[in-house]
């Protein structure tokens, strides 16, 4: 069943290079003074229980600044004589350690492969790190990832010694440079749209594997396998996020996770389930009838939000403020429920944001940024005015209808009982218009009908 699917997919694209990382740094340290140092801190293994972590996955600005992804690391920006130098601590090749652990890079690997001028044991980061942090007069940090990297950034600021009184030397502030690396990695390069095209198709072929797979019977939680053993198998890093698999009411649940029940053969299932491909996210929602045709009343909804998705995505134009497909999905949506009599206002009234009735059946914003995180980052609202769209920039449009019968605080429509849409693709912005990163996924209704229940 995978092979035919993994047949179809494209070779997997060329790494990230080094020059282009350095690249990244340089647009960095352009925006920081000579006496500035920058810190940067992996985030510590979670344990999850007893001897047993959560999987490990680094920090996204270490994968956007290095693509160095193993663990214990700190990285630093600093301006020598010789110009801005990156600096990597890392854990010391250990052969007793890696014979448990597995093996380890260590500084020679930090330094023979990567875009890092220097590379330290992370043995000696309090004595260098100190030293450095002297030397400048802000330190780039953000706290709350490395208690001892915060408790040493902060003795830093907090230090009272001699040549600090007579010389004024030693950074006086901490500033956090989120913001600075966020508005980098809210514009996508080529290879990084390249590592987002392989993660996108991945899960578009997912998701038709789960369509063909759907038949009486089945449950959620095999679906999610025929998903996410696809995803593994196509060689990606596993979900991007939770898998959500829905049927019936619990397609009307938006962040539904349980995924344990038996499928109805007269539901729609709703399955938003994204794979991650060098720290890259794709994030895809599909919903369709697990018989394989939709009942009039489903088809009528599918058909509301299929229209919203299509002008959202005609939305995604440069120039156009981010909100646009948002509101234009919400334009096409309030016409259709009011088409459909489940609406009896006029099509202003609906959209109110107040007392509208539309945001009874669609309670949640139609796009978010996607990248190295699948809410990826980037003010969208700098100075408080809507971000308008540049080519590069990736986001999704994923509209959608939830008549949940269980609600007590609304009386759902029963013609629609328990029916619950969402169709989602990642879309990038150009100059040629918005391209769906996620294209290869079945989407129209006679497209998704032909598929349903017709596959090993
Ligand atoms: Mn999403």
């Amino acid at each position: 069943m995978f092979a035919e699917a993994l047949s179809r997919l494209p070779p997997q694209p060329a790494e990230t290079q080094v020059g282009e990382y350095r690249q990244r740094q340089s647009l960095l340290t352009d925006q920081l003074r000579e006496n500035d140092v920058l810190v940067l801190a992996s985030p510590r293994h979670a344990v999850r229980s007893n001897d047993v972590g959560y999987p490990y996955r680094t920090s996204s600005d270490l994968i956007y600044l290095t693509g160095w992804l193993e663990s214990e690391t700190t990285y630093v920006l600093r301006h020598t004589s010789d110009g801005w130098k990156s600096c990597l601590f890392v854990q010391a090749k250990d052969t007793l350690k890696e014979i448990w652990e597995g093996r380890r890079p260590g500084v020679e690997g930090a330094l023979s492969a990567y875009a890092i001028d220097e590379a330290y044991s992370n043995e000696e980061l309090e004595e260098r790190l100190l030293v450095w942090m002297n030397d400048a007069k802000r330190v780039f940090h953000r706290g709350g990832t490395n208690t001892a990297l915060d408790s040493l950034v902060e003795s830093a600021v907090r230090r009272r010694d001699r040549a600090r009184q007579q010389f004024g030397t030693g950074p006086v502030a901490v500033e956090d440079p989120s913001g600075l690396l966020a508005e980098l990695r809210l514009r996508k390069s080529t290879s990084e749209i390249d590592q987002l095209v392989y993660a996108s198709k991945v899960a578009s072929l997912a998701h038709e594997l789960a369509m063909r797979h759907s038949r009486k019977g089945i449950t959620e939680y095999q679906l999610q396998g025929v998903i996410e053993g696809f995803f593994a198998y196509a060689g990606t890093a596993g979900w991007s996020y939770p898998s959500i698999v829905g049927c019936g009411e619990n397609a009307t649940i938006l962040h539904y996770k349980t995924n344990s029940d038996v499928c109805g053969d007269d539901e729609v299932i709703l399955i938003d389930a994204g794979a991650e491909y060098r720290g890259y996210a794709s994030d895809i929602t599909r919903s369709w009838p697990i018989s394989g045709t939709f009942t009039e009343a489903q088809k009528e909804i599918y058909e509301v939000v299929l229209d919203a998705q299509l002008a959202g995505i005609e939305a995604c134009q440069v120039g156009n403020p981010y909100t646009a497909p948002h509101e234009a999905a919400r334009r096409v949506m309030a016409e259709g429920l009011i088409r459909l009599g489940v609406i009896s206002q006029t099509v202003e009234e609906a959209l109110d944001l107040e007392t509208g009735e539309l945001k009874r059946w669609y309670m949640h914003n139609t796009s978010h940024w996607i990248g190295l995180d699948v809410h990826d980052v980037g003010v969208y609202k700098p100075g408080g005015e809507p971000r308008l769209l540049e080519p590069g920039m990736c986001l999704t449009v994923e509209p959608g209808l939830y008549f949940g019968a269980w609600r007590p605080d609304v009386k759902c429509p029963k013609r629609y009982a328990n029916i619950g849409i969402r169709i989602e693709d990642d879309i990038l912005i150009t100059d040629d218009g918005p391209v769906i990163l996620t294209d290869d996924c079945p989407k129209t209704i006679e497209e998704i009908e032909a598929i349903v229940g017709n596959g090993p």
